[in-house]
């Protein structure tokens, strides 16, 4: 490898490695994984999985492939004998942020397992310009900005395939760039974006505004920063039907190339559609069967029917995609024909207003078309796939008996583990042996050694060496220092109401209070969060902004700053993932039970060895049973309180605002020393949201939430106890690998 890093940095830039800058040995290293991974065979099967998604959450990719290619322990000993650190060049890549949070994460977990796992399996995607906006804070507050991640030296390949896709009034041409994915036991798999050339960065104005109506420039400009911006949701529908034609018709290319005739397309196709965000493809694969392959009606439904698989990540209603027909007539005028035919057949068999695809109002039901033309709906961790059959999608589960299936999300552990913790995972090497790589359920061997003083000692110590280097990351990345002698207390994941970052922020009002009343921690707490709020969510922003103006304040007050300390990771992202949850002892994981479809980060944070403190939510409850109650502190009303808390309306926020031990935690949001630093209005705004509506009930848990807190910080101090509880934790993580959840998917649903 060292030939061809000097012979690359030569041609290129005229240096060597003893020469060359960060930059250029980043571009020669990435240079070489591109010839390595050109060199590798296709993974191929007789049948073909396409994995379609609004959002590919990648990260940054040198490492990443450089361990599927089984080269990253040799680049990183050549590197060393240059005394140049891998982990530096690796700082030289921009991150390619396709993606919001956990269903775009999930999407590149899973990318790298079915490579893994030698299944023939492709994405396909958008091709965003800008990724998902950067973040910085200004005055305490977030401010927005383009992420142009796509500039210098990256992982697209360019391809000559092009599509015309009916874009409005104009039929474009679209362009189609690969990433490749190389599998960590051989060969490779390909992730295709979708893209149009006429596409102009130039016309973002301030910040991330730009014109809306011009689709043509704008159409894959940006990823959408969620549910919550109203704005230009016309422009959504565009991308979405631009998206699935192209994959359509990349399906039906691929499949004839293949050799098969489309009329056999479930026999050598199978799709997963990764939320409603590309429920479009069902009608558009019909389309093209009827109108470009002389298939009738009858038999393109039925074969569609048999190849469409859905997975539901969300039992929030206002998330649920609910498209105006003038939308669809606008954005996606071939398919409207076919949509409403969908919409006939089924009318013309069910009664049940409830299940209708085209409801009274012309609006039409995305998920509706997946649950009734689909032959799979799966839910993403038990607790989800269980409230989905039983209350929010129980017609559907009635009419389908059999069709709705739990897949418990899972995340790849070559890159949350093995990648961002390698001093952890050496030493399990050494204690454990490496099969655990390959296999990640062999992790399991390490519940051996519960009892050994030397194991647990060593888990303490490795903890300790991560946060230094989070330390020194935060130090690097936005110039403030944290103690790693201090529990880090950690809550990094998108901003909404219902993962209550607000509770956690009740929780730093409480602690400040009890400090100056003398009672303090016994060992300094650094709370750190990390959380990107959709640019049009006014409530998320403004629990932003109680997070900043708390982070100031206690970093003002000397008192307090002994034993609090509040950090917000600036545009936290997968990069800053990587260095944060290796780093971490306490996993926040605080959503209001029923509300989290699964959660991947409480995933990751238990690989690493973090104790989850949380409500029993998502797949935290599945957490719970593997490692054991003594194992994780949970807290809360239950899902089945909270649903019937819902149904009954009779949660009354006021009730809990006025009681002794949570009034002068609210009050303290609108007095005097908060709005010294901070907007009285974004401010007053939040309490009075707290107090009167407080949907996602914090106050409904929060004493729950500082009772149980107060005694995990306590069980902090036996060392040797809370060791165990570390080694447990990364022993029973193996069950997350994605591994597992994909070898799920290809026996249950797949069959590739
Ligand atoms: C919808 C309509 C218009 C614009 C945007 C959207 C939109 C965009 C992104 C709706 C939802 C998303 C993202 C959802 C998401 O990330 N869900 C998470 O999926 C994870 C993987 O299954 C789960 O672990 C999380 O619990 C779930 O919140």
């Amino acid at each position: 490898m060292e030939k061809r890093l000097n012979v690359i940095l030569g041609r290129q830039f005229g240096e060597t490695l003893g020469t060359a800058d960060d930059a250029q040995i980043y571009a020669a290293l990435a240079a070489l994984v591109r010839e390595e991974l050109e060199s590798r065979p296709k993974i191929e099967g007789k049948k073909k999985l396409y994995y379609v998604s609004a959002e590919f959450l990648m990260g940054k990719l040198l490492s990443n492939n450089l361990i599927a290619l089984g080269l990253f322990d040799e680049a990183k000993t050549v590197l060393a004998r240059y005394g140049v650190a891998l982990s530096r060049i690796e700082e030289q890549e921009r991150e390619p942020s396709l993606g919001n949070g956990g269903l775009g994460r999930l999407a590149a977990c899973f990318l790298d397992s079915i490579a893994a796992l030698g299944l023939c399996g492709d994405g396909a995607g958008l091709c965003y310009h800008d990724g998902l906006f950067h973040q910085t804070f200004v005055g305490n507050k977030q401010c927005e900005t383009p992420d142009p991640w796509m500039q210098g030296e990256g992982w697209l390949r360019k391809t000559d395939v092009r599509f015309p896709v009916v874009l409005g009034e104009k039929t474009v041409e679209a362009t189609m760039r690969d990433v490749d994915i190389p599998g960590a036991n051989g060969g490779k798999n390909t992730l295709h974006l979708f893209d149009l050339d006429t596409v102009d960065e130039g016309i973002i104005r301030d910040g991330i505004a730009f014109d809306k109506t011009d689709i043509e420039h704008n159409l894959t400009l940006f990823l959408y920063p969620d549910d919550s911006d109203e704005d230009g949701r016309l422009l959504r529908v565009y991308q979405q039907y631009f998206m699935v034609s192209c994959t359509a018709q990349l399906i039906l290319k691929e499949l004839a190339e293949r050799g098969y005739a489309p009329e056999r397309l479930h026999e050598h196709v199978v799709v997963q559609i990764n939320d409603t965000h590309p429920t479009m493809l069902i009608p558009e694969l019909i389309r093209l069967l009827t109108q470009e392959h002389g298939m009738s009606m009858d038999a393109a439904i039925a074969e569609v029917e048999r190849t469409c698989a859905y997975t539901n990540h969300t039992i929030l209603a206002e998330a649920l995609e609910k498209w105006p027909m003038r939308f669809l007539e606008r954005a996606a005028a071939p398919i409207v024909p076919i949509i409403r035919e969908l919409d006939r057949r089924i009318r013309a068999k069910i009664k049940d207003e409830s299940v209708q695809i085209i409801d009274a109002h012309d609006v039409v039901h995305m998920a509706h078309i997946d649950i009734h033309y689909g032959f799979s709906v799966n839910g993403v961790a038990a607790l989800h796939t269980k409230i989905l059959k039983e209350s929010e999608l129980a017609a559907f589960d009635r009419l389908y008996p059999g069709k709705f299936n739990n897949k418990t999300n899972g995340i790849t552990l070559r890159r949350w583990l093995e990648h961002c913790n390698q001093p952890l995972t050496a030493y399990l090497e050494t204690v454990i042996g490496a099969g655990f790589r390959r296999d990640a359920r062999e992790l399991e061997k390490l519940l051996a050694f519960r009892q050994d003083e030397g194991v647990l000692k060593a888990l303490l110590a490795i903890k300790r060496e991560n946060k230094a280097a989070l330390s020194s990351f935060l130090e690097r990345r936005q110039g403030v220092r944290i103690d790693p002698d201090s529990v880090f207390d950690v809550q990094v994941k998108r901003l909404h109401e219902y993962k209550r970052q607000q509770m956690n922020a009740l929780w730093a009002i409480h602690t400040i209070l009890e400090i100056r009343a003398g009672r303090v921690p016994a060992r300094p707490v650094t709370m750190i969060f990390g959380a990107k709020a959709a640019p049009a969510y006014e409530a998320a922003k403004d629990i932003i902004h109680l997070i900043l103006c708390l982070s100031e304040l206690v970093r003002r007050d000397a008192q307090v700053n002994k034993h609090l300390n509040i950090v917000m990771i600036e545009n936290y992202d997968v990069t800053s993932a990587e260095a944060v949850i290796p780093a971490c002892d306490i996993s926040e994981q605080i959503s209001l039970a029923s509300k989290e479809a699964s959660g991947t980060g409480n995933m990751k944070f238990m690989a690493n060895g973090a104790v989850t403190l949380g409500t029993l939510d998502g797949a935290n409850v599945e957490i719970h049973e593997l490692v054991g109650e003594e194992n994780i502190a949970v807290f809360g009303r239950h899902s089945d309180e909270v649903i019937a808390l819902y149904e009954s309306g009779g949660y009354k926020p006021a009730e809990y605002a006025a009681r002794p031990e949570i009034k002068p935690l609210l009050d303290f949001i609108t007095g005097d020393e908060l709005t010294a630093v901070g907007d009285r209005e974004s401010l007053a705004r939040l309490h009075d949201n707290l107090t009167k509506k407080d949907y996602f009930m914090a106050l409904l848990d929060l004493q729950d939430y500082i009772r149980v807190k107060r005694a995990l910080l306590e069980r902090y101090e036996d060392r040797m106890g809370w060791a165990k509880m570390m080694l447990v934790n990364i022993a029973k993580s193996g069950y997350f690998s994605s591994d597992r959840t994909i070898a799920q998917y290809n026996e249950e649903i797949w069959r590739l």
